[in-house]
């Protein structure tokens, strides 16, 4: 091999031990640059005479575009690696099972009021939302609360530290009923309206919780009586338990806003809860003082009203007993309601 041909073997042993671009043209510069090797053997060729220097640059020339040739044979080789590399380090693995997206959902509360919603709007009755923050005379003075009920205490309600225009402790509603009589003080009777909502009381245990829901029903017109009350509480009952097995009595109580007033109990008439009475609801003829507040004439109107939780029914429903797993968030409690 002549010095020449060694060149161009020297020139491919360096290119092939570059293995990253700078290196390569590091390389590039020792042979082909201003003061390399090849660059030389040109420089040198004006010491020759002219027969022999077209001879020699004939044969320099070629060995210079010998190593180009190597030069970008191993560029692309450089750049095919750096390509390669790269695809697999950004691979997807489509063989990966995916990760799976959370479905979201109602809460079982929120299920239920949408189904009483649903329920009551198929027999006429409209729906009323209203504030959580109420007067004192919506939430007590206009149900006919006396000024010294308990209900009215600090150890029952929750109150909020600013007044309303007669100088009275705003409160978080103690029931959704000022908004019943929020809508009756709107619409001309017939009225018939349901009150969903958040409720709130100083209240926490097994049973009872500060935020509670409720829906309360009113139902105001000329001539009607407890058996329309008791027909439509009825139906309701049904359609929410998806079953006509089952009876509803009343049982007298007391309210300040209904009088009379009762309780109503319903019992399945099949299956495995059969026979037993359940408190479901409170409800009663709204107190002629209230129909008054509502600016109606108790002579002329009669109203009926029915106050149920939603948390009850949504326990009823499910067979849930505990009040407390509605609002600790586990997952593994609601994903059952999906
Ligand atoms: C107006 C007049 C009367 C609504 C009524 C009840 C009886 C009742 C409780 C049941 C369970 C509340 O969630 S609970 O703790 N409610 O017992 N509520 S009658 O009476 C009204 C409503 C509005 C204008």
């Amino acid at each position: 091999m002549n010095d020449l041909e060694t060149l161009v073997e020297q020139a491919r042993a360096a290119f092939a031990g570059a293995t990253d671009g700078p290196s390569l043209e590091n390389e590039k510069a020792r042979f082909l640059g201003k003061g390399g090797l090849v660059t030389d053997l040109l420089k040198n060729l004006g010491k020759l005479d002219a027969n022999e220097r077209r001879a020699q640059g004939a044969v320099i020339n070629q060995v210079k575009q010998d190593i180009e040739s190597l030069l970008s044979a191993r560029r692309q080789e450089l750049a095919d690696a750096q390509m390669h590399a790269r695809l697999n380090a950004e691979a997807i693995d489509v063989s990966l099972p995916g990760r799976g997206r959370a479905r979201a959902a109602l809460h079982p509360v929120m299920r239920t009021w949408e189904r009483i919603e649903t329920i009551f709007a198929s027999i006429g009755f409209a729906v009323a939302e209203g504030p959580e923050i109420e007067t004192d005379w919506y939430s007590f003075t206009a149900l006919n609360n006396p000024e010294n009920h308990p209900a009215r205490s600090m150890q029952d309600t929750f109150y909020v530290d600013v007044r309303d225009q007669e100088g009275r402790y705003l409160n978080l509603r103690p029931h959704t009923s000022p908004m019943q009589v929020r809508y009756a003080r709107m619409h001309e009777p017939p009225i018939k309206v349901i009150a969903p909502g958040r409720t709130y009381r100083i209240d926490n245990d097994a049973t009872h919780s500060p935020m509670f829901h409720q829906v309360e029903g009113l139902w105001i017109d000329e001539n009607i009586s407890f058996a329309d009350l008791k027909g439509v509480y009825t139906e309701f009952l049904r359609r929410f338990f998806e079953t006509d097995a089952l009876t509803v009595r009343f049982r007298p109580s007391f309210f300040p806003f209904t009088e009379p007033s009762a309780e109503i109990d319903m019992a399945f008439t099949s299956g495995p809860m059969q026979g037993r009475w359940l408190e479901i609801s409170g409800s009663g003829q709204v107190h002629p003082t209230v129909l008054r507040n509502m600016g109606l004439d108790p002579e002329r109107y009669i109203g009926f009203a029915f106050g149920s939780g939603l948390e009850r029914l949504t326990m009823l429903r499910y067979g849930i007993n505990d009040l407390r797993l509605f609002y600790e968030g586990d997952l593994r409690f609601l994903e059952q309601f999906r």
